[in-house]
C-alpha cells in the first residue's frame, strides 16, 4: 500500500446487535480490497477480527478488532465491533477511533436492542453515521419492509443509497436532505431551480458528516452484493479525519477548540483502544488527530499528568502488528510499553488542560463484590482488576470505603464473567464474588439515657470506672458530636479521651445490627471513680457500654441507600416494569416519553437495586435499560430492620 495522506484515510467502526454479520462483512470488505487472498470466515474460525481463542470458542466477537484495506487509492481502517450489548464498551471505543460508523442491521432481524444502542452512542458526539442492512440475501423481495422499520425508527433521514431495484426510487428524497446543509442551494432547489448532479456530489459529504443524511445500504456477504457500493460509499461520501475535526475542552465540557488535522501542528492523540497482553504488556491504540509522531518522543499524558516517550510504533491488521516509522492525523497507530495510558486519554506534546471531546459510554450498573481464593492477595487482585478497568469504557474496580469490600461493575454477569477469566488468564489470579453488602448504618431517632459501672475485683488491683450518658439524635451529616458535661469532678478530665474512644468504636461496629453508627450526639453527665482502681482501659468499656445501652433506648433504627434510577424501556413494558418496581419497594416519580421509549424516574433501596439489572433485562428481553445514581439515606421498613438485626452476631463484650 503506497504512502497516503489524511485526506486519504477513512476511519470506520461497525457496530449494530450480535449476529448482524458485521464481521463476516469486514473480512469480505478486506478481501474485496485485496488486503487478503480471500475472506476470513467467522464459522470457520479463520476470520482475521475474531482471532481471539474465545471468540473462536463462542462464534461471535467480544473484543474490537481492526484490519486495513484499500479501496480508489484511499485507505480504509475498518474496527469490528462485538454486538452483544455486555460488550457495548468496545463500540465506544470504535466511536472514538473512527470518523464514520455503520450500523449494522441484520435484514432477517431487523433492528434490535444493540442496534438501538450503537445508534444512539453517537448522538452526543456527532459522528456520521449510516446503516448497512446486512443479510440481504435472506430478505430478497422484503427490503421494502426492512426500510420501513429503519425509518420508523431512526427517521426519514436514512435514505436509500444505490439500493437494490426493488426498494424503489429515493432520489428525490435523497437531494431533500442534503440540500439542506446549503443555504444557497436549499433555496435554490426550493424554488424550483434545477441543481446539477455535482453540486448535489460536493454537498453529500457534509450531509452525511453533519448527520442531516444517513445513508442507507443494502449488502449480503454470502451473495457478494452491495459490498463494492459500500466500499465507494465509504471513499466517495465519508467523512475523511479533515472533514471531522474533533474538539479539545475543558473538564466540563467548555471552551470547545476544533482540532484541525494538520501534520505539522503540535501532536493531540486519543487512547481509543488498550489491551494488555500477557507477554508484550499495554497495547495503547492511539488515533492520531493532530501532528505527525515518531519514534522516540517525548508526550504528555493529559489525565495522568505523565510524560511518556513513544518507542517503535506499529499498526494492528487482526493479530498481526507492523512496525510505522510514523503517524500522521487519522491514523491508527499502536504505542507499546506506555504504562500510564487508559481507554479515552488525551496524549499531547503539552498539556493545555483540555482533553479530546469523548463519546461516552454508558456507565456500568451491574456489580459484584470480590475476594480472593487464595489468602494474601487482595493487593495483587486490585491491582489486576485496576489494569482491566484501564481496557474498558465499561468496565470499573474500586474499594468500597462504606463496606471495606473490593467491587467491580460492569454491563452484566457474562461480561464481568470475561473481565475475571481475563485475570485469571492474565495474571493468574483466581477470586470469587458475592452480591456487594448495602452499606448500611445504624442511628437513633429518640434519646435516652445510658448508664455502666465497670467494676471487677480479681485480686491485686482491681477496676473500676461508672459512666452516665445521654445520647440524642444529631443533625444529617453530623457524625459523633461529643460533649463533656461532667461538673464538679465525678470524673477527672484526663478520663474524657478513654470514653470517647469507647463511645467511637460501639459506633464504628455497630449496636443493634453491626452497622456504622452516623449522627449521634453524646454528653457525658456524671460518673464515679476510683483513685487506684480507675484506668483508661475502664473508662473506654464503661463508657462504650453505656453508650450502647442508651442507643438501645434511644430507638435505634437502620438507614439504607437509597438510590436514583432512570429506566428506558419501549411503551409496551411499562405494565410489568412498573409492576415489578412495586415489588422491590421502587417509587415512581415521574415518567417521560421520548421516542417509542418510555423513561421512568424512579427512587429504590440499594438493597434491592443489585439484582435490577438482571430483572430488567428479563422482563424486557433486554431492550430495557437504566442508570443508577446514589441519592440520599432512609429508615428502613420494620420488617427489614427485623431481619438485619436478627441475622447481627454482636462480638461478646470482654469485661
Ligand atoms: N445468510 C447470510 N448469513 C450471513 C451473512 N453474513 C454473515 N452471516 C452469518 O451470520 C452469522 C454471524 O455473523 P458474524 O459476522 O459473526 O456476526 P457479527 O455481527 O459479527 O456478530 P457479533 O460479533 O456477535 O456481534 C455467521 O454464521 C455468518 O456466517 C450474509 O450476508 N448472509
Ligand atoms: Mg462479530
Amino acid at each position: 500500500m503506497p504512502k497516503h495522506t489524511t485526506s486519504q484515510i477513512r476511519n470506520v467502526a461497525l457496530v449494530g446487535h450480535a449476529d448482524a454479520g458485521k464481521t463476516t462483512l469486514a473480512d469480505h470488505l478486506l478481501a474485496k480490497g485485496g488486503a487478503v487472498a480471500r475472506p476470513g470466515s467467522v464459522k470457520e474460525k479463520t476470520s482475521l477480527f475474531d482471532f481471539d481463542e474465545l471468540e473462536k470458542d463462542r462464534g461471535h466477537s467480544i473484543d474490537s478488532a481492526c484490519g486495513r484495506l484499500s479501496h480508489q487509492d484511499q485507505v480504509i481502517n475498518l474496527v469490528d465491533c462485538p454486538g452483544y450489548p455486555d460488550f457495548i464498551g468496545e463500540s465506544v471505543g470504535g466511536f472514538n477511533g473512527a470518523d464514520l460508523v455503520l450500523v449494522c442491521v441484520n435484514a432477517a432481524n431487523g433492528i434490535q436492542v444493540n442496534t438501538k444502542r450503537g445508534w444512539a452512542l453517537g448522538l452526543g458526539g456527532q459522528r456520521a453515521r449510516a446503516i448497512v442492512v446486512t443479510k440481504c440475501d435472506l430478505m430478497e423481495g422484503k427490503l421494502t419492509d426492512v426500510l420501513a422499520q429503519i425509518r420508523a425508527q431512526f427517521g426519514d433521514r436514512c435514505i436509500p443509497w444505490r439500493a437494490p431495484e426493488e426498494v424503489g426510487d429515493f432520489s428525490e428524497a435523497w437531494t431533500e436532505a442534503v440540500v439542506e446543509v446549503d443555504e444557497d442551494l436549499m433555496m435554490r432547489y426550493l424554488e424550483g431551480e434545477a441543481v446539477t448532479d455535482e453540486e448535489l456530489a460536493n454537498v453529500a459529504r457534509p450531509a452525511l458528516a453533519k448527520g442531516t443524511v444517513v445513508p442507507v445500504i443494502f449488502t449480503s456477504s454470502e451473495a457478494d452484493t452491495g459490498l463494492d457500493s459500500l466500499l465507494d460509499f465509504i471513499v466517495e461520501l465519508g467523512p475523511s479525519p479533515e472533514d471531522a475535526p474533533r474538539e479539545l475542552v475543558k473538564e466540563g465540557g467548555e471552551d470547545a477548540e476544533a482540532i484541525a488535522a494538520d501534520p505539522a501542528g503540535p501532536f493531540t492523540g486519543i487512547v481509543w483502544k488498550v489491551q494488555v497482553d500477557k507477554h508484550v504488556g499495554k497495547i495503547g491504540h492511539v488515533r492520531v488527530l493532530r501532528g505527525t509522531v515518531k519514534p522516540g518522543e517525548t508526550f504528555v499524558n493529559v489525565r495522568a499528568g505523565k510524560k511518556e516517550k513513544t518507542g517503535h510504533l506499529f499498526r494492528v491488521e487482526g493479530k498481526d502488528q507492523t512496525e510505522v516509522d510514523s503517524g500522521i492525523p487519522g491514523d491508527l497507530i499502536v504505542l507499546l510499553k506506555n504504562d500510564s495510558l487508559r481507554v479515552g486519554d488525551t496524549l499531547a506534546t503539552q498539556d493545555s488542560g483540555k482533553s479530546v471531546k469523548l463519546i461516552a459510554g454508558p456507565k456500568p450498573m451491574y456489580s459484584l463484590a470480590v475476594f480472593p481464593t487464595k489468602r494474601g492477595e487482595e493487593a495483587k487482585i486490585a491491582e489486576g482488576l485496576g489494569k482491566l478497568a484501564e481496557e474498558s469504557f465499561t468496565f470499573s474496580s474500586y474499594r468500597e470505603m462504606a463496606t471495606h469490600e473490593h467491587c467491580i461493575s460492569g454491563m452484566s454477569q457474562l461480561h464481568l464473567d470475561i473481565v475475571l477469566r481475563r485475570l485469571k488468564e492474565r495474571m493468574n489470579l483466581d477470586v470469587e464474588t458475592q452480591k456487594p453488602k448495602v452499606p448500611y448504618k445504624e442511628c437513633v431517632i429518640g434519646s435516652a439515657k445510658g448508664h455502666f459501672r465497670h467494676k471487677k475485683q480479681t485480686g491485686g488491683r482491681g477496676q473500676f470506672a461508672e459512666v452516665y450518658l445521654e445520647v440524642a439524635a444529631g443533625e444529617p451529616g453530623s457524625g459523633l458530636n461529643y460533649e463533656w458535661a461532667i461538673f464538679g469532678g465525678s470524673i477527672p478530665r484526663n478520663f474524657e479521651p478513654a470514653i470517647e474512644k469507647g463511645v467511637k468504636e460501639k459506633m464504628v461496629s455497630g449496636i443493634i445490627a453491626g452497622f456504622p453508627m452516623e449522627d449521634i450526639t453524646v454528653k457525658i453527665t456524671d460518673g464515679k471513680f476510683h483513685d487506684v482502681d480507675s484506668s483508661e482501659a475502664a473508662f473506654k468499656m464503661a463508657g462504650g457500654r453505656a453508650f450502647a445501652e442508651a442507643v438501645k433506648a434511644a430507638r435505634p433504627t437502620i438507614l439504607e441507600p437509597i438510590v436514583k434510577l432512570e429506566i428506558t424501556i419501549p411503551g409496551q413494558y411499562m405494565g410489568d416494569v412498573s409492576g415489578d418496581l412495586n415489588t422491590r419497594r421502587g417509587r415512581i416519580q415521574g415518567m417521560d416519553q421520548i421516542g417509542d421509549d418510555q423513561v421512568i424516574k424512579a427512587e429504590m433501596p440499594l438493597a434491592e437495586a443489585a439484582e435490577y439489572s438482571r430483572a430488567l433485562t428479563s422482563i424486557t428481553s433486554g431492550e430495557g435499560s437504566f442508570t443508577m445514581d446514589p441519592s440520599h439515606y432512609e429508615s428502613v421498613p420494620g420488617p427489614v430492620q427485623q431481619t438485619l438485626v436478627s441475622a447481627f452476631k454482636p462480638a461478646a463484650d470482654d469485661d
